[in-house]
């Protein structure tokens, strides 16, 4: 029942990756997650460079080795080089998405290029399946395929897709990545990675305890206002409004995203707040009571 935060990456106001805020972000969540997963989806992964992917994990690890390290790359070499960056570091895994934007690409292609990078890595590999991004389901077959693989995170709003790749192979370690689904993911896979464990790890690690003491009545309360503050969100722009909800939910700034993914305006962070405040009293009820 492990907890996974895809962490956000935080931007200085003219653009630069702001590694003293990343490791005093790091440093609170770290109290509630298991493992920091570096460059994802909420982490703006596909729009960093080479360099701000290294300065990332530098970044993160100087709190902590619990880190899978996303590699992903349309350019093979940037993601070669960063598993071989990633030597230097003591690591859970090193994981990639699939190639994407290029269509119909032949599955034997996909396959060498996830064997090129799994070979290479000395850390565990994990592959990061996330279909409606990158345009590619990387299935149980195939997975199965990849060489020393070890696990992966399928984001997902389907459950049973998830539950496939268990079922062909148990040993792996499978993760659901949809914000949506923690509660399902924690009962019936090994865990979640979870963008919402941004702003509020207290509610996923507290909706973790309570499936442990059997409260799962709670613990699907705990999702269920999870998924209204992603209603919220989404409406102001999910990846700008997880960097507002660090400071509506834990109290903290977190810096800015980074353009095309535009910050939210002052006006749009007072509404949003607004609307989640509610939310966030009735959470705290809840897991306090
Ligand atoms: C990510 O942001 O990387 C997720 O999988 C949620």
């Amino acid at each position: 029942m492990q907890i996974v935060v895809p962490v956000l990456t935080p931007f200085t106001k003219d653009g630069k990756v702001d590694k003293e805020t990343l490791k005093e972000h790091v440093r609170n969540l770290i109290k509630y997650v298991d493992v920091v997963f570096v460059n994802g989806t909420t982490g703006l992964g596909p729009a960093l460079s080479k360099e701000e992917k290294k300065e990332t994990l530098s970044a993160v690890y100087d709190v902590t080795d619990k880190v899978i390290f996303q590699v992903g790359s349309l350019n093979l070499n940037d993601a070669v080089e960063l598993v071989n960056f990633s030597k230097d570091f003591h690591l859970v895994g090193v994981a990639s998405y699939s190639p994407y934007y290029f269509q119909r690409l032949p599955e034997k292609w996909i396959l060498n290029y996830f064997n090129e990078l799994s070979r290479k890595a000395e850390h565990d590999f994990y592959l990061y399946n996330y279909p409606s991004a990158t345009g590619y389901d990387i299935s149980a077959k195939l997975v199965n395929k990849i060489e020393g693989i070890k696990g992966l995170k399928d984001t997902n709003q389907d459950l049973a897709h998830s539950l496939e790749y268990k079922i062909a192979n148990p040993h792996l370690i499978v993760y659901n990545g949809s914000d949506s689904l923690v509660y399902y993911s924690l009962l019936s896979l090994d865990g979640t990675v979870a963008s919402v464990a941004n702003h509020s790890p207290h509610l996923l690690s507290a909706m973790r305890r309570f499936i442990k003491e059997g409260k799962k009545e709670k613990a699907l309360q705990v999702q269920l206002i999870i998924n209204s503050m992603l209603d919220v969100m989404r409406r102001y722009g999910q990846l700008s409004s997880t960097y507002s909800m660090v400071e509506v939910m834990m109290g903290y700034k977190v810096g800015y995203p980074r353009p095309p993914i535009y910050p939210l305006s002052e006006e749009e962070i007072h509404q949003l707040k607004s609307e989640v405040e509610p939310l966030k009293r009735k959470a705290e009820e809840l897991i306090s009571g």
